[in-house]
């Protein structure tokens, strides 16, 4: 019989080796609770997040995120945007969030994952949402964690959000 304390060295272990790097994506996955998140998944609050630094336009990151078995975010508290803010390189234009207004023109559409949500975070001083050229209709998080429409065409990093499975020990 194998003891629980020797499985868990072992998953510790494993977040450890794959964490050489210090970088702030493995310090959030050892400080996370000990879990499940597929590797290259930082784990947080009960959630597995996914960064993908390629820049792609808004329907490309949201199908990358569906393909890697997540959905793209949308943050839904202060405390979570810095802490997704704190996962992407410092940029103006920081990541996608999945939310369009493309069906209704000014009725934003917003689901973090695959729940629709109705908080918003737009940028009022700097007065987003403003559909500059009449053509933007794909929201993303730019400087300063609040939200913005950018072109859907734009590219940028995105983050995927996939529940974390749970462990019972
Ligand atoms: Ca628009
Ligand atoms: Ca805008």
């Amino acid at each position: 019989m194998v003891s629980e304390r020797f499985i868990f060295g072992l998953i510790s272990l494993h977040l450890i080796m794959g964490c050489t790097g210090g970088d702030d994506m493995c310090k959030a996955s050892i400080g996370g609770r000990r879990g499940a998140c597929p590797s290259t998944w930082i784990q947080w609050g009960g959630k597995c997040y996914k960064v993908i630094t390629e820049h792609l336009t808004w329907i490309e990151s949201k199908d990358e995120c569906t393909k890697m078995g997540g959905a793209m975010v949308v943050p839904q508290s202060q405390k979570k945007t810095d802490f997704l803010v704190a996962l992407v390189p410092e940029a103006a234009y920081l990541f996608w969030i999945n939310c369009n207004d493309l069906e209704e023109k000014d009725t934003w559409k917003c689901q973090d994952g695959t729940d629709e949500v109705e908080f918003r975070n737009w940028d009022p001083l700097n007065s987003q949402p403003d559909n500059w050229g009449h053509n933007e209709h794909c929201a993303g998080v730019w400087s300063g964690g609040k939200w913005n429409d950018f072109q859907c065409d734009t590219t940028l990093p995105a983050i995927c959000i996939r529940p974390a499975p749970q462990l019972h020990f």
